[in-house]
């Protein structure tokens, strides 16, 4: 397939105002979506008021497009009120719309906080079964299944981009983050690729940049010719000079601080 029409979903958010620039001028339209107010419309650009709760709406809001990047949503961890209709059912109502409008891809913002409870020692792929730190992590791994499903049953092709720490300003700031972080440009890239490449069935795509910490392993996707350019390495100096200690359940998983929220279990039956 070739992507022209890309629809961006929470276009008003951190990551949807990167892409917004960083991929201006690249295809015949981007379409920015958001409940949030979206400025106003740069040439090549259309803008829609569009709850993600609202399947009628966001159905009209895929007519004519070829590929949805899906950032919308509750982005942290929130009460089970906030998750739901934002990123279950709206999660659902992204790609049951894409399927009825015809759309041929949807790309999906996942998190790390869909593997967080896997111990950070061990270093981990695409293939690691779900091990959800909160209940966002847990709407991640749905909307994960979800794709799945729909690329199985249904033909879309589907990439969901496991995001480690994207930020503003553009850089790391704590340790953790030496492993997590990806800069504004490598994201950029990251969706690119994942825009632009012809055919691929179902994608898990860890987002990070090229860190020499890391400890997610992309080489399932070399496919998709994403090559990060930004090490959180040039910061670890200066950050680790703080001296700053992490939560002690924190630093045992890939998920860090979001792992200690309202933790009631016990650490050494975490294997
Ligand atoms: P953000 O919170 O800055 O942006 C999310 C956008 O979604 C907001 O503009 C908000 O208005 C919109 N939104 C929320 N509920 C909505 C609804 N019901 N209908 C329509 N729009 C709605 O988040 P950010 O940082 O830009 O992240 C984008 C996506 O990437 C999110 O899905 C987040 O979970 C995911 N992600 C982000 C990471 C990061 O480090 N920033 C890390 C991992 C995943
Ligand atoms: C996420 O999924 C969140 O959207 C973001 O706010 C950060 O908390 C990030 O993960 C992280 O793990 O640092």
């Amino acid at each position: 397939m070739q992507a022209n029409r890309i629809l961006i979903t929470g276009a008003a958010g951190q990551i949807g105002v990167a892409l917004r620039q960083g991929l201006r001028g690249s295809y015949a339209l981007l379409r920015l979506s958001d409940i949030a107010p979206l400025g106003d419309a740069a040439a090549g650009e259309e803008l829609v008021q569009c709850d993600l709760a609202d399947i009628a709406a966001l159905e009209r809001s895929m007519a004519g497009i070829d590929c949805v990047v899906h950032l919308g949503g509750v982005s942290v961890e929130d009460s089970w009120e906030k998750v739901l209709p934002a990123n279950i059912a709206g999660c659902y109502n992204v790609f049951e719309a894409a399927r009825r409008q015809g759309v041929g891809r949807v790309i999906f913002a996942s998190s790390n906080h869909a593997i967080g409870f896997h111990r950070r020692e061990r270093f981990i792929d695409d293939t690691v079964v779900p091990r959800p730190d909160t209940r966002y992590g847990v709407s991640k791994v749905f909307g994960e299944a979800v794709g799945r499903l729909y690329a199985d049953k249904h033909g879309l092709s589907v990439a969901c981009l496991r995001i480690g720490t994207f930020r503003n300003p553009d850089r790391p700031d704590n340790a953790r983050q030496l492993l997590t972080w990806i800069s504004h440009r490598d994201m950029v890239q990251l969706v690119r690729r994942c825009i632009d490449h012809p055919n691929y069935h179902f994608a898990v795509v860890y987002g990070v940049s090229n860190n020499l910490r890391s400890r997610w392993d992309n080489s399932n996707v070399r496919f998709l010719g994403y090559r990060p350019v930004d090490d959180s390495e040039v910061y670890a100096a200066e950050i680790l000079a703080r001296g700053e200690k992490e939560n002690e359940i924190a630093a045992q998983f890939h998920g860090g601080f979001y792992c200690p929220i309202e933790f009631s279990g016990n650490t050494d039956d975490i294997d």
